[in-house]
């Protein structure tokens, strides 16, 4: 019994159980508001617990109480935020929002120098990229499980990776991949596909979307049949592009196998068009298999290329030159049209695509793709051994502990649960056997769908939250664009049973469910990781040198320690701040006026933000989170001298 069931069902708790009686004595009698004591006074306790079962008790089940923490975390992409988020689960409680793409004025991401440097300047200092589309987010692997190390999410707008470090909760890395537009999918491996011993994520792949011109300098704009699309490797640690290969048609979603050896993209234009009607006019598209011990051995025996400017070796894996399985670098496997989204079973056995426009799922089985690479299967699709219908627009799939599937249905608004070894058996011919289990609506036209640590071989079959694009009744309206919902279902009998809804702020993809134990964050920040740290209060200073003027700062609440410092019309100021506090959760804020400055530290942080001051003048450097009981006396002044 997981704590938060414990915790709901406790008696000794009196502000649930008296709520709970509310809730029951309000269903059974029908009274609202003032009327409602006559029906309370009226009530067998008995009976109004059983009346509550029946409406809404089930959600009751897996309510968090005040000051009770959850079992799950979720990790999910915010889309064209731009940044990453951190729910609660099952309570749905919004934790905390991760500036990565984007600008975030309230921890100063993107206004710090210490952030700027890991999102990238253009030469004037200026951020390269403001904007970010972020859709998908996948965590490090041990053994198969997450480790707690490394969050990655992607941009599609620029073809970005970054790496986000889950002790901090902060974006530490971003990698620009070359060559690439539309980088959409992404997965990391979950061991080495060649050493036993590597039994951790060691590289990230990234699936390109777009078709562009190689390189995209200008030639080729009106020739499509000479565009092309990459898959990248790029290293876990370093964050450096590994290797490229180079694809007929393109990549959608990306998935890994268990044993590190192989990682595969859904394609949903292997026809290479250049607009819709174009991309949909095949029966069958592909998923594509990617062998990665051959692809490094190829990098490795000098058999790639480079394109352009980029250094990157690129093999490759185009159709027509990998016809011979034992050589092949790459296998495709055809699949009904347009298919949307791929993943792998808990246990490794099957990878499973959704036809989008096709209502089936496609399974393919991971030993099959083996034996064409080996050249013991003809056909590459042979090794499907499964396509149910499943319902209309199917888009990804979630997985339990217990060999079933739970599929989006984009266009039929629903859930649909289906088990794998009923659907081969129907594949296999035995046409009495239905694979689908059971249906839920849900509200509306979900997209991604995803089960608590059901991408890890731990998947624990509890729940399965539907992301929904459009929420159109569910929420007061709040103007044009609506909240997204995510609807929490809960997935450990035989029936899904809704629990409950939950808001996201516009637009989420994708998410994680994980276990809160896999999960240990840091809450006080280790001075010496940063370097420019001002590690005493009696260095504070002002050193100058021309007219590069740097100020060294610390706090400590309610103080800075200078109560002002000079500068000259016309300096290139550098502030450093270090936070000498040391208590959980005391984070002290600053921000100039006029100046457009604003950023935080933690606890034993240090940041620094580099500016001209341009206007003469006293400016008071306020502390802007709220820290203190003189909170509001926290400040000190930079005096701008004239010229
Ligand atoms: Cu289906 Cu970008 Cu994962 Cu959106 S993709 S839902
Ligand atoms: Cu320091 Cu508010
Ligand atoms: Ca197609």
């Amino acid at each position: 019994m997981s704590d938060t069931e414990h915790q709901s069902q406790n008696p000794e708790n009196p502000e649930n159980t008296s709520r709970r009686k509310f809730l029951g004595a309000a269903a059974l009698t029908g009274l609202a508001g003032a009327g409602l004591a006559t029906g309370l006074a009226a009530l067998d306790p008995v009976e109004a617990k059983e009346e509550e079962a029946e409406e809404g008790g089930e959600s009751c089940k897996f309510e968090v109480p005040p000051g009770q923490l959850d079992d799950y975390y979720i990790f999910s992409s915010g889309g064209h935020s731009g940044e990453a988020r951190i729910y609660g689960s099952p309570s749905g409680r919004t934790l905390k929002r991760i500036p990565v793409f984007n600008i975030d004025p309230m921890v100063g991401w993107g206004i710090t120098n210490e952030s700027k440097k890991v999102i990238g300047t253009k030469p004037d200092g200026s951020l390269k990229y403001i904007t970010g589309d972020t859709h998908h987010i996948h965590g490090s692997y041990t053994d198969g499980t997450y480790d707690g190390k490394y969050l990655w999410i992607n941009d599609k707008i620029h073809g970005r990776l970054a790496r986000i470090r889950m002790d901090y909760m902060e974006c530490d890395k971003i990698t620009e991949l070359p060559n690439i537009q539309g980088f959409h999918g992404l997965f990391p491996d979950k061991r080495d596909p060649v050493d036993p011993k590597i039994n951790h994520t060691t590289r990230v792949f990234c699936g390109g979307e777009f078709h562009v011109p190689l390189p995209n300098d200008g030639r080729d704009l009106d020739d499509p049949k000479k565009w092309g699309c990459l898959f990248t490797c790029v290293d876990a640690e370093s964050m450096e592009v590994r290797w490229q290969c180079k694809l007929s048609g393109n990549m959608d979603l990306v998935a890994t196998s268990y044993d590190g050896k192989l990682a595969a993209a859904n394609q949903y234009n292997t026809e290479g068009g250049a607009v819709y009607t174009d991309m949909m006019s095949a029966e069958h598209d592909a998923v594509v298999f990617f062998h990665i011990e051959r692809i490094e051995a190829a990098i490795k025996a000098g058999k790639s290329f480079t394109i352009g400017d980029s250094k990157v070796p690129v093999v490759d894996g185009t159709k027509e030159a990998n016809q011979d399985p034992k050589t092949a670098l790459v296998c495709y496997v055809p699949v009904p049209k347009n298919p949307h989204g791929v993943n792998i079973t808990p246990d490794g056995k099957y990878f499973v695509s959704s036809g989008k426009l096709s209502p089936t799922a496609s399974v393919t089985a991971t030993e099959l793709v083996y034996k064409w690479f080996a050249g013991e299967l003809k056909n590459p699709r042979d090794a499907v051994v499964a396509e149910p219908e499943i319902g209309l627009g199917p888009l990804h799939t979630g997985f339990d502990d217990k060999g079933n599937a739970y599929t989006t249905l984009f266009l039929d608004s629903q859930i649909v649960k289906w088990n794998i070894d009923k659907a081969i058996a129907q594949f296999k011919g035995d046409k009495k056997i239905q694979p689908v289990l059971d249906r839920i609506d849900v509200h509306y036209q979900p997209g991604h769908g995803y089960t608590s640590m059901g991408e890890t071989k731990e998947a624990d079959g509890k729940f399965f939250n539907s992301g929904n694009k459009f929420s159109k009744d569910r929420f007061l309206p709040v103007g044009p664009l609506h909240v997204e919902t995510e609807q929490l279902i809960d997935i450990s009998g035989d029936k899904m049973k809704l629990i409950h809804d939950h808001t996201a702020y516009p637009e989420p993809h994708d998410a994680i469910i994980v276990r809160r134990d896999l999960v240990k964050t840091r809450q006080i920040y280790n001075m010496d990781d940063f370097p420019n740290a001002v590690k005493n209060f009696a260095d504070s200073r002002v050193e100058r040198n021309g007219n590069k003027v740097t100020i060294y700062l610390a706090s400590i609440a309610p103080m800075y320690s200078m109560t002002d410092f000079k500068v000259k019309k016309g300096d290139e100021v550098t502030i450093i701040l270090t936070n000498h506090d040391k208590v959980e959760d005391l984070t002290h804020g600053f921000a100039i006026p006029k100046y457009d400055i604003c950023f935080i530290v933690n606890p034993q942080q240090t940041a620094s933000v580099t500016f001209i001051a341009d206007k003469p003048g006293l400016y008071w450097c306020y502390c802007t989170h709220f820290c203190h009981a003189l909170h509001l006396e926290m400040r000190s002044r930079m005096l701008v001298e004239p010229a």
